[in-house]
């Protein structure tokens, strides 16, 4: 309902007219499978992000193009922007400074729920947007894919169960990402990617997200079928975030 009221405020201030005048809207966006598959990166989507509602203030005083610059560097193959404002303390200026700073894949990460929030994420020169099973319908994935590829967006599913899987799959998604994290309830089992990366049809990019802490985990990971491993934490809770990834 938040989200509601947030995107409906959006969209009396900036019109869709407006956003399709904006700088980066008419840029043809990186593939996405292009920079997880680069053998000269790492396929980490290393994420900025200044706090949760799980774990409170991340990191307050972080620069995002200078941390996201430091992941471009350390191999990340895409960086992950928060612009969610109220749970996550993101802001659309902390994506369009990492863009300025970076010619790789970004992902706006934030709770789509509307097209749109896909046009501003093309106006802002994201690469990637993502699409949440458990808070969308299965027409609204496949509306909502079907508009941002249209756009030449690489869409990104997330998903946290068997159930939501089955009911998702579309042929407009790029990649599903395997959220280790529950959102209803903030646990975490990395076991939850080990238990469905074999029911992800392999047409798809596979990515692993959340609560990955260990290096020693994305070679599991690897070895099990996935392409990606999407960091936030680990990198953002320390005082030099674009050090930690190079670690
Ligand atoms: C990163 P972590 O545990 O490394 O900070 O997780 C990312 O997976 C997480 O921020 C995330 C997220 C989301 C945030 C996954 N799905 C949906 C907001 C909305």
């Amino acid at each position: 309902l938040r989200k509601k009221e947030e995107v409906a405020h959006a969209k009396q201030l900036v019109s869709v007219q407006d956003l399709e005048k904006g700088e980066h809207f008419n840029r043809t966006p990186y593939s996405f499978k292009e920079f997880l598959l680069a053998e000269n990166r790492t396929g980490i989507i290393a994420e900025f992000k200044r706090r949760s509602p799980s774990k409170g203030l991340i990191n307050g005083i972080a620069d995002v193009a200078e941390v996201t610059q430091a992941y471009n560097k350390a191999g990340a193959s895409a960086i992950s922007v928060l612009t969610d404002v109220d749970f996550f303390g993101g802001k659309t200026d902390d994506l369009l400074a990492a863009r300025a700073a970076n010619t790789i894949p970004i992902l706006r990460k934030d709770f789509m729920i509307d097209e749109y929030q896909i046009l501003e994420a093309k106006a802002w020169g994201a690469d990637i947007i993502l699409l949440i099973a458990s808070i969308l319908t299965p027409k609204q994935i496949h509306d909502f894919g079907k508009f941002a590829k249209d756009l030449g967006l690489n869409v990104l599913l997330e998903v946290h169960d068997l159930e939501e899987l089955e009911r998702s799959f579309s042929p407009n998604l790029d990649a599903i990402g395997v959220n280790n994290r529950n959102l209803g309830d903030f646990t975490v089992n990395i076991q939850t990617s080990f238990d469905l990366v074999e029911k992800i049809p392999n047409e798809f990019l596979k990515i692993s997200e959340s609560a990955i802490s260990d290096p020693a985990i994305i070679n599991t990971l690897k070895t099990a079928g996935f392409n990606g491993f999407l960091i936030g934490e680990n990198f953002m809770k320390t005082d030099n975030p674009g050090a930690a990834i190079a670690d």
